[in-house]
């Protein structure tokens, strides 16, 4: 059996399996991957050192052997808060007006990706799988290339692909996009994502889309499809039976008495819908002074990308909303938001999602959105909360008995608030199982087994792959 190479920005370190409730699903996942097909996850240690050396830090545990280098000060500026998260996240999720153009960034990225390629190569076998994750690392594939790597190599984007029209905005797209043809298999969320990523090919490119997805560039044939990215739902229900996850759910209901518990989870980020999500439930408060008192938002947003401005922006701005909220309809003995800015281990979370009557996960975008299947995965099928779900998540192709929203619409948040708190048990207990059906059986493992077996199916033909190299200006 082939081993199977995984390479991401970043690499979550396995821990040992009895301290695996402490990890994220996916990082789960891969490791269990990794074991079944004794390969190696390869990317950056997160650390910063004065000068590249590409030094590989191995290590092996529990079964997975991880490699990892240190980046420098520059390189990180420049590839990571740069081109990927100032120049890449904004413009994938629809925020042309937050993406940054700096000609430092693009060649940041470019140098990063070449190190990336320049490190692992030596480590790569001629029969080896090679998986290479998300946005930081797009080129990758024609960078192993040119390296002359024969080996099948896949592409999964964790976010949305923008449409066409955006995407030309970017200064040099169609070389980033041509540099996506030297892979022989590239997976998005969702057919939503793909389409997209099939009009930018028809309408920039001038190739063709076949009807199983193979995309044509003069003689270059990728394999396309979309591989929906599912959580350890088996995995999840075991971790809120746990005693930290009934400790976490016993401390949420005492703490909210008697009231209705609305959450949130996500990252601090402005892909997140939170600003809007504030305002739909200032909304619903102010259109049913009724349930005042009886209602508590808890939304959990720990801040992430620290070093890029937009991030302290966005943070400064919820501080400032929940304040005004909060000091507009609070009374001594209510808050009608707990806005919590850390992060908490998968235990806790499961509590506190199986203590909460309603999920409030409204993103402007999202390639998927794990929050929303973790919240169903946790819920007491005897008594089950209703998940409300931006129309613009990948997760909401998915799941379709859950609340759809526009997140922008205060309107619709605020109907969908009152929709929930109304909602008959019989009604809830449908929805909820429509939705976990879904989540139970298009799980992360389907996930990561659906993508390695269409890449060892996908037909490798290297002179083609070598040519999508020269096809990049
Ligand atoms: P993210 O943007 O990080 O992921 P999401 O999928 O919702 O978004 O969350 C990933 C994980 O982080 C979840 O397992 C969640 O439990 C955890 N998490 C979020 N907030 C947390 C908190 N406050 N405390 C502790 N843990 C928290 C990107 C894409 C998504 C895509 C995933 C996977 O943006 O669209 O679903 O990758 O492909």
């Amino acid at each position: 059996m082939s081993r199977l190479i995984v390479i991401s920005n970043r690499v979550t370190a396995p821990k040992a399996r009895s301290e695996e409730g402490a990890q994220g699903g996916l990082s789960v996942a891969l490791a269990a991957a990794l074991r079944e097909y004794r390969g190696l996850w390869f990317g950056w240690s997160g650390l910063k050192t004065e000068e590249f050396t590409g030094h590989i830090d191995l290590q092996r545990r529990d079964g997975v052997t991880t490699a990892t280098i240190d980046l420098e000060e520059q390189d990180v500026d420049e590839y990571y808060n740069g081109y990927a998260n100032r120049t890449l996240w904004p413009l994938f999720h629809f925020r042309i007006d937050l993406a940054e153009y700096d000609r430092s960034f693009g060649s940041g990225y470019e140098r990063v990706n070449e190190r990336f390629a320049e490190t692992v190569a030596p480590l790569i076998e001629p029969d080896d799988l090679i998986w290479v994750h998300d946005y930081h690392l797009i080129p990758l594939g024609m960078q192993l290339r040119e390296r002359r790597l024969k080996n099948r190599i896949g592409f999964f984007l964790h976010i949305p692909w923008p449409p066409h029209r955006l995407l030309v905005s970017l200064p040099f797209h169609q070389r980033l996009v041509r540099s996506m043809l030297a892979y022989d298999l590239i997976g998005f969320q969702t057919e939503e994502w793909l389409d997209s990523f099939h009009h930018y090919i028809e309408r920039e490119m001038g190739g063709t889309v076949a009807s199983d997805g193979t995309v044509r560039v003069g003689n270059r044939s990728v394999k396309t499809a979309a591989f929906p990215i599912g959580i350890d739902a088996q995995d999840f229900a075991r971790v809120t039976r746990t005693p930290t996850a009934r400790q976490a759910y016993e401390r949420l209901k005492r703490s909210a008495e008697d009231k209705h518990v609305i959450i949130g989870v996500d990252r601090l980020d402005y892909s997140k819908g939170l600003p809007e999500r504030f305002l739909g439930y200032r909304r619903f408060l102010e259109e049913h002074d009724d349930v005042r008192g009886k209602v508590a938002l808890l939304q959990i947003a720990p801040p992430s990308r620290g070093e890029v401005h937009t991030y302290e922006e966005i943070r400064a701005h919820l501080d400032e909303l929940s304040g005004r909220i909060n000091g507009e309809f609070a009374h001594v003995d209510w808050v009608p938001i707990r806005y919590v800015n850390q992060g908490y281990p998968r235990e806790e979370l499961a509590g506190f999602y199986r203590a909460s009557e309603i999920a409030l996960i409204t993103p402007l975008r999202d390639g998927m959105n794990l929050v929303a299947k973790e919240y169903v995965a946790a819920q007491d099928p005897e008594n089950p909360g209703v998940l409300i779900l931006s129309r613009f998540a990948g997760a909401a192709l998915q799941l379709r008995d859950a609340l759809l929203v526009n997140p922008y619409s205060k309107d619709e948040i605020s109907d969908a608030i009152a929709r929930a708190l109304d909602m008959p048990l019989e009604e809830r207990k449908r929805r909820w199982r429509a939705m976990m059906d879904v989540v139970e059986k298009d799980d992360v493992l389907w996930w990561r087994k659906n993508f390695v077996e269409a890449l060892q199916s996908a037909v490798s033909d290297q002179s083609d792959a070598r040519q999508a190299t020269e096809l990049v200006p």
